[in-house]
């Protein structure tokens, strides 16, 4: 039995998807310009199809599982099930104005056109703030609608802001904030949910080795308690005698939220010689 996964054929999503799945170990053979592959070393058999028809492909069983951004699987609005925030392809869903418009809140956008792939969203977004407003659909380079006339503001996906501003518009409204999120059928047998179990499992160990960072550290040993103190680790820290009387090298994991914090706050405790080497795989 094999689990079939639905990943993007190209585009944003795809590198981020299959590095994924090479990080959880799993060989693929040839992904490029193929329909479907598999894996010889994980029961893993993997679809490409465009993003807009994931959903319903996992919907409809054709595939088990797929990678998908959570914007595209909130307007396909179809019944598939998050299992996992993968952590990649993020981005905003945002309604902008020329830029030099006045920007009154949304009310103003009451009898406007706005351009958007996302009638869905924007729609359901409208009516929840009690406006209306003219939806205009289409389905690529958006931006350019308000500068053609096509359209007094438009509802995009945004990440660095810079198409934006190149089509002098200004964000003014947030809507979403998405990223790839891994999803599943509802139904899958006992032995395909085995299957994902394994995978999440590897999943969740990438995604935490990303997160933090392995730091070495030498301390003298009268400050072994103060530097300790600041360690969270996965346990405690490793604590060895260094040859040099006196000092001790620590060993310790540190998450990316804190690092930076933590790090100023062992100089100051008089750490000295800190490394900090990548994880490859965090399994807790
Ligand atoms: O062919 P297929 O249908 O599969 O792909 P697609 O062309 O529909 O989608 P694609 O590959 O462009 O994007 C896939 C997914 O990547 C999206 O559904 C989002 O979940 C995610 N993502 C993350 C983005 C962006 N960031 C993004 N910046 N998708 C699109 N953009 C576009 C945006 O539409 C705008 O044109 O990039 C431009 C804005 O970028 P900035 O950096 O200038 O703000
Ligand atoms: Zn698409």
């Amino acid at each position: 039995m094999k689990l079939r996964i639905a990943i993007q054929k190209s585009g944003r999503l795809y590198e981020d998807s299959v590095s994924l799945l090479r990080e959880c170990g799993i060989d693929l053979r040839n992904v490029k310009d193929r329909l479907k592959t598999e894996s010889d070393n994980f029961p893993l058999e993997v679809f490409f199809l465009r993003d807009d028809d994931i959903p319903q492909y996992v919907q409809d069983a054709v595939a088990d599982i797929g990678i998908v951004g959570e914007n595209v699987l909130l307007e396909k609005n179809k019944s598939v099930e998050i299992v996992e925030n993968l952590g990649f392809g993020k981005c905003r869903l945002s309604v902008a104005v020329p830029r030099n418009q006045e920007y009154a809140g949304i009310g103003s956008l009451s009898g406007k056109k706005i351009a958007t792939s996302y009638p869905g969203i924007l729609s359901r977004y409208l009516s929840d703030h009690s406006v209306t407003a003219e939806i205009h659909e289409i389905s690529g380079s958006v931006e350019i609608a308000p500068g053609i006339g096509l359209a007094d503001a438009v509802c995009d996906l945004v990440s660095s802001g810079g198409t934006l501003f190149m089509n002098g518009l200004k964000e003014v409204e947030t809507i979403l904030s998405s990223q790839a999120v891994l999803v599943r059928n509802h139904d899958l047998s006992a032995g395909k949910l085995a299957i994902l179990e394994r995978l999440l499992f590897r999943i969740r160990a990438v995604k935490k080795s990303k997160r933090n960072k392995y730091v070495l550290l030498n301390a003298p040993n009268d400050k072994l308690d103060e530097i300790v103190a600041l360690l969270p680790g996965m346990k405690s820290p490793t604590i060895l005698p260094l040859a040099e009387s006196g000092w001790s090298s620590v060993h310790s994991v540190l998450s990316e939220d804190t690092f930076w914090d933590i790090i100023e706050q062992l100089k100051q405790a008089g750490a000295q010689g800190i490394l900090v080497v990548p994880i490859e795989k965090m399994i807790i």
